[in-house]
């Protein structure tokens, strides 16, 4: 098999404060663009949401929201140089922000830039934790489920500069399907973002844990489909609201290649072999000989869980 190699760099970001303007947040992003490039880079994923603070945790009107954190077009002037700087160097990247789309509907947006910064790809996240309603007994909010629309996109592999890449978007990386669906299209590289509160305000769960059930849905994953994921954060404290880092990029084999050490913004990159997943897809996980979809219906015949079959 001849081996196939990718440049893969995620770009994790520290804190994004209220205060820090669109153009101050694109000049970080360039930056480690840049370094990304000159340590090899071909692909280079940003966190979720990566152009504003964490903002699904305070209350405020989905109006008010709208104005204040949601891009009507991508790209627009205060991220053009991102996208300029990606044709001049010639590399792709991932990019999560909130987008308000032409029909007025809001989503968590992730796109895929090609290496002459063309928009190549398009994911707006499923999968939307937290709540609707003002809870002002937690310690912040978690106001995805409020402001934003479940994607209507799906989990699609897209084919860019000669690979194939699936996208999702932080609390999607918990979910086995995610990554099942985009494998099943035959992804080579699943890229998400994320920001995830140290603090879970629904239940005492210690911190630890966190970052654990982060990187072991990651590594199964990974493993499970035979694919490369690399995952960005935005962490530290934005305004006081700690977020996790361990921004990683995981091997098929569910090996965890490089991670980053800081809470600030901070680049780590690859040589990815594309091929190494092969193995795993054409032996232990090899789908069309060894899937059972026959005994899988529940998967798609239920939601919820139930009472055991009869
Ligand atoms: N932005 C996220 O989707 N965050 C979630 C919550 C539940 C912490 C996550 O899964 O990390």
């Amino acid at each position: 098999m001849t081996t196939r190699k990718l440049g893969l760099a995620v770009a994790q970001m520290g804190p994004v404060h209220l205060s820090d303007s669109r153009g101050a947040v694109v000049r970080r992003l360039v930056a480690m663009l840049r370094e990304a490039k000159a340590r090899g880079a071909e692909m280079v994923v940003f966190p979720e949401l990566a152009l504003t603070t964490f903002f699904p945790r305070y209350w405020m009107e989905e109006a008010e929201a709208q104005a204040r954190f949601f891009e009507a077009q991508m790209p627009n002037a205060d991220v053009q140089p991102l996208f300029d700087a990606a044709r001049e160097l010639g590399v792709g990247f991932y990019l999560g922000y909130a987008e308000l789309a032409e029909d007025g509907r809001p989503y968590n947006t992730a796109v895929l830039v090609n290496q002459r910064g063309d928009i190549a790809g398009k994911y707006r996240k499923i999968h939307l934790p937290g709540h609707v309603e003002h809870k002002p007994e937690a310690p912040f909010q978690h106001l995805e489920k409020k402001y934003f629309d479940v994607g209507d996109l799906g989990f699609r592999v897209f084919e860019s500069d000669a690979v194939k890449y699936g996208m999702c978007l932080c609390n999607d990386r918990r979910w086995p399907e995610t990554y099942r669906v985009m494998a099943l299209q035959s992804a080579e590289v699943v890229m998400l973002g994320y920001n995830t509160p140290s603090l879970n305000i629904h239940w005492n769960e210690p911190v630890h844990l966190r970052t654990t059930t982060h990187l072991v849905s990651l590594q199964a994953n990974a493993y499970q489909n035979g694919i490369w994921v690399a995952a960005a954060a935005k962490c530290g404290s934005e305004d006081g609201h700690h977020m996790i880092g361990s921004s990683v990029i995981v091997a098929p084999t569910g090996e965890i290649v490089a991670r980053t050490l800081t809470e600030e913004d901070e680049v780590i990159c690859v040589s990815a072999d594309l091929t190494l997943g092969e193995h795993f897809r054409q032996h232990v996980f090899n789908f069309a000989k060894h899937r059972r979809p026959e005994h899988y219906r529940l998967i798609v015949d239920r939601v919820g869980a139930g009472d055991p079959l009869p």
